[in-house]
């Protein structure tokens, strides 16, 4: 048997990097297929038969994106853009609470930084969030993308963000060779539909990087108020908080409200927080 990695997922259609370089079109044979679907990074045994090509096991994964479907990443690139459509904190902020409770280091890439001038409120923002200690990076026309290309290098990244944030022209202006395809190409399918429709891995300097057609939903629903006041990574004082299990709302003597107050954590971040928070309660009760 052939070790080797999911690089690319088109239906039930796998291509597989091998070990030898060969890439091999694969489908997944029965067994793996009542176990759990395969993603795209998936390290994986394959078999020949014949002509045909299987999938006869997935190796133990080290963490998993739902949506899109990708497994052993090392980091997500919170695409967004900063201006059409509009730059989004909370949005960006979901995305960072999804990402980090998946086990996944978020790093944030502004795009289309041309289109604003620099007295613009998004500079607000991105003090904000290195501030907060995230990686931030902007882009755009006319932007030297080197440093940028160095965030990708031996790491398996995915790219996130809404339809149009500029994801796949990120990677053509990474390497004008990958050819993707974007919504200039393509307007006639409208807003809010992703022009990019399958998951695939590129090879990007020493490292592998995923276009995706982003997410299509925030899915909140499996996750409890515990959870995601531990994932978030600029909120880790609870040892400091008077009760062991705060979540930072209504508790009192709370270190996350007072960084809060100290303009330590900014109000706009809290109340992304508070509003997932309280999206999460609700639904705990209905
Ligand atoms: N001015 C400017 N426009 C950009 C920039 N990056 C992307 N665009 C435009 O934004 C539109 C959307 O870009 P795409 O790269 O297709 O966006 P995407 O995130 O891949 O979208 P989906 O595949 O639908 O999820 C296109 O018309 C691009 O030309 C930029 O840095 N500056
Ligand atoms: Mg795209
Ligand atoms: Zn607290």
């Amino acid at each position: 048997m052939n070790k080797g990695t999911i690089i690319k997922n088109i239906s039930n259609q796998y291509e597989v990097l091998l070990e030898d370089k060969r890439i091999v079109t694969c489908i997944a044979m029965g067994k793996v297929r009542l176990d759990k679907k395969p993603y795209v990074g998936d390290y994986v045994l394959v078999e020949q038969f014949d002509s045909q090509f299987g999938i006869q096991k997935i190796l133990e994964r080290k963490n998993q994106l739902l949506r899109p479907a990708i497994a052993n990443v090392d980091q997500a690139v919170i695409v967004m853009s900063a201006y059409d459509p509009d730059f989004s904190s909370a949005l960006v902020d979901r995305l960072i609470f999804l990402i980090s409770l998946a086990n996944i280091e978020p790093v944030i890439c502004i795009t289309k930084m041309d289109l604003v001038d620099e007295k613009d409120e998004i500079y607000t923002y991105i003090e904000d969030y290195r501030k907060s200690g995230y990686r931030v990076y902007l882009t755009g026309h006319e932007f030297d993308p080197e440093e940028l290309i160095e965030c990708f290098d031996n790491k398996i990244s995915v790219l996130t963000g809404q339809s149009g944030a500029g994801k796949s022209s990120l990677l053509n202006r990474l390497n004008p060779e990958f050819e993707l395809h974007t919504q200039k190409t393509s307007k006639a399918l409208g807003r809010g539909k992703h022009t990019t429709r399958h998951c695939q891995l590129f090879p990007l300097g020493n490292g592998w990087v995923a276009d995706t057609p982003g997410f299509s939903s925030l899915d909140f629903s499996r996750v409890s108020l515990r959870d995601l006041a531990n994932a978030i990574p600029d909120f880790q004082m609870e040892k400091e908080c008077k009760f062991r299990d705060c979540v930072h709302l209504d508790e009192p003597d709370c270190a996350i409200k007072k960084a809060v107050e100290n303009q330590k954590i900014s109000s706009i971040r809290y109340q992304n927080y508070k509003d997932v928070a309280n999206m999460i309660k609700q639904n705990k009760r209905s």
